[in-house]
């Protein structure tokens, strides 16, 4: 049996019990306890607030723990990133109000600056590695209203798509820290029997990410177009072929990547493919 801490509720709550579910792992939500035993897997779900998981899983309360990079670096506990998850992407900026004018890469412009911020170690030891000595002001919320009530001259805060700024007066001028959930568990001896249980979650979660970055692909082409097509569609191993009941045709399946997706479909097209069909692969084992 392990133990995973995932927030029990806020930004990463919903995506990290999307992925565990999508590990085929079934359990109760949070609104019910604080620790879920799973049905299926043994694998016990602790729901905490984002900023005692590193505590938690450094201190082996929990195995392996879900939380954002930025959470974690902040923590400065030593721990073993397992994975990273891909999800709640965001980026700790600093920013400035938008009036004043600002050059980027000018960072001595923070030196002696009030900077307000949730993150006064990364805003730190970003800052002194250019040479500038900050005076930080420590919030543990509404970061961004510290300019205008006069608290602060900067901020550093995490932005994702930057509509709190622009409507709290302000503009990101420098990215401090670029962030992501993370899988972590703390360094040091663990049993067999764990080592086994977490390699089998990390095998599911590598099945499911992989999933996610290709298309299943369907599609007819005439024969004398098979040779070009399946030089654009590499596969697993190989495209595979059927013979249409029209003859003189076939029919093509293979895998893509997504971030190639468009690039392969125009490429197809050109090359005579027609009936094109896209799925989603829910997992993918190599
Ligand atoms: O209660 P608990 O302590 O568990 O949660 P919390 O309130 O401390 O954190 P929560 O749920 O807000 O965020 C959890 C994690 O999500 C963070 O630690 C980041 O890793 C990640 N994340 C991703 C974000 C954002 N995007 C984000 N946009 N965390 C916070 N924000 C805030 C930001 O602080 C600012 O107030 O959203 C605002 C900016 O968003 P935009 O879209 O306007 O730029
Ligand atoms: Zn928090």
């Amino acid at each position: 049996m392990i133990r995973i801490a995932i927030q029990k509720s806020g930004r990463l709550n919903e995506d990290s019990v999307k992925l565990l579910k999508e590990c085929g792992i079934k359990f109760a939500g949070a609104d019910r306890k604080l620790l879920s035993r799973a049905e299926n897997f043994p694998i016990e779900i602790l729901y905490l607030r984002d900023d005692d998981i590193p505590q938690y899983v450094f201190d082996g309360v929990a195995d392996l723990g879900i939380v954002g990079q930025n959470v974690l670096v902040e923590s400065e506990f030593s721990m073993n990133t397992l994975k990273k998850l891909g999800f709640s992407k965001c980026r700790l900026s600093l920013a400035i109000p938008k009036d004043v004018s600002y050059n980027k890469g000018n960072l001595k412009y923070f030196d002696g600056k009030r900077i307000a911020t949730s993150y006064p170690k990364l805003t730190e030891k970003f800052l002194h590695a250019a040479g500038c000595s900050p005076k930080i002001e420590f919030l543990s919320g509404s970061v961004e209203i510290a300019p205008g009530i006069g608290l602060s001259d900067a901020i550093c805060d995490l932005v994702s798509t930057g509509s709190t700024l622009i409507s709290n007066g302000l503009k990101e001028v420098e990215t401090v820290f670029d962030s992501q959930a993370v899988l972590i568990h703390a360094p040091g001896a663990i049993s067999e029997d764990k080592k086994s249980i977490i390699n089998d979650l990390i095998f599911r979660i590598e099945s499911v990410q992989k999933g996610k970055d290709y298309k299943y692909i369907l599609l007819n082409a005439p024969n004398e177009a098979i040779e070009e097509i399946k030089s654009l569609l590499p596969g697993m191993k190989s495209p595979t072929i059927l013979p249409l009941a029209q003859s003189g045709w076939s029919s093509i399946h293979s895998v893509v990547l997504e971030n190639d997706f468009w690039n392969v479909i125009d490429n197809v097209r050109k090359a005579g493919a027609q009936g094109i069909l896209v799925v989603p692969i829910e997992k993918m084992i190599l």
